[in-house]
C-alpha cells in the first residue's frame, strides 16, 4: 500500500494512526505542496492529502479523504476493530469524527499556523519554512482574528473530549474508535504551542497513549518517556 502524503499534515497523520493500529505494512510517497495538486486532481479529483493507493489486484485502485481511507482498511483488515460493534456507539463516533474533522482540524490549522508565524517562528526560521507558512496563512484566511475563532472552538473541542476523557480512557464506552485516533491527530498540533501543553496535560497524555498504541512516532513536541 501507498500513502500520498505531506509529511507534516495532521490529516495524513490520522490516516498513518489507523494503518499502524491494524500493522498493515505500507509506503509513503511525501508529495511537494503547491506541486500535489498535478498529482491529486487526475486520481481523485480534490487536491487534499491522505490518498491511499492499495496496489492489489482486485481491490479498488484511489481512496481520497481520511474518512473513507478508515472505511477502507476497517473491511480490508476488520482485526482489530475500529469500528465499534454497537450501533449507536459507532453512530456516535462517525458524528465526533466528522466534527473534528470538518470543524476542529481547521481550527488546529488555523490556531498552529497563526503561532507558528509569530511567537512560534524559532521553531523554524529559516526563510523556506516563513514562506510557506506564509502561503499557508493567505490559502486559508489566517488572520489575527480568525485565528481567534478558531481558538475559542479548539476550547469547546478541548473540554468535550477531556469531560469523555476522564471517564473512560476511549471517547466513547470502553473501546478506542475512530473517534479517538481523529482527536489525537487532529489536535497534535498544538503540542507544539506551550500554552496548550501546560493547560491540557490529560490531551496530551491522551495523544501519546493512542500514538503508542498504534505504533505511529510521537508528534513534534511530545516526548518519549
Ligand atoms: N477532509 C480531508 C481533509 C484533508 C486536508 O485538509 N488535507 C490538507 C493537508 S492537512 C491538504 O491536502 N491541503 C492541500 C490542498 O487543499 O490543496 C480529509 O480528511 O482527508
Amino acid at each position: 500500500m501507498l500513502l500520498l502524503q505531506f509529511s507534516t499534515s495532521h490529516y495524513c497523520r490520522k490516516a498513518r494512526l489507523a494503518l499502524g493500529y491494524k500493522k498493515i505494512s505500507y509506503q509513503v510517497s511525501n508529495l511537494t505542496p503547491g506541486l500535489h495538486i498535478l498529482k491529486l486532481k487526475p486520481l481523485t479529483g480534490l487536491t487534499t492529502v491522505p490518498v491511499l493507493l492499495p496496489q492489489e489486484p482486485g481491490l479498488v485502485e484511489v481512496i481520497a479523504d481520511s474518512t473513507n481511507i478508515f472505511k477502507f482498511l476497517e473491511s480490508y483488515c476488520p482485526k482489530p476493530a475500529l469500528f465499534l460493534p454497537n450501533k449507536a456507539q459507532q453512530s456516535e463516533a462517525n458524528m465526533l469524527e466528522d466534527w473534528l474533522d470538518e470543524s476542529i482540524g481547521t481550527a488546529t490549522r488555523f490556531v498552529y499556523y497563526h503561532f507558528r508565524a509569530r511567537e512560534g517562528k524559532s521553531i523554524d526560521p529559516t526563510v523556506f519554512s516563513q514562506v510557506l507558512i506564509q502561503v499557508v496563512q493567505k490559502q486559508y484566511g489566517i488572520t489575527d482574528a480568525t485565528a481567534e475563532l478558531a481558538k475559542q472552538r479548539i476550547e469547546i473541542a478541548i473540554a468535550e473530549l477531556s469531560r469523555r476523557w476522564e471517564q473512560s480512557n476511549y471517547l466513547i464506552g470502553e473501546l478506542l474508535s475512530v473517534a479517538d485516533l481523529t482527536a489525537a491527530a487532529l489536535l497534535s498540533p498544538l503540542a507544539l504551542i506551550p500554552a496548550y501543553q501546560q493547560q491540557y496535560p490529560l490531551l496530551f497524555e491522551q495523544i501519546k497513549r493512542i500514538h503508542l498504541v498504534c505504533a505511529e512516532p510521537l508528534p513534534p513536541g511530545i516526548a518519549i518517556g
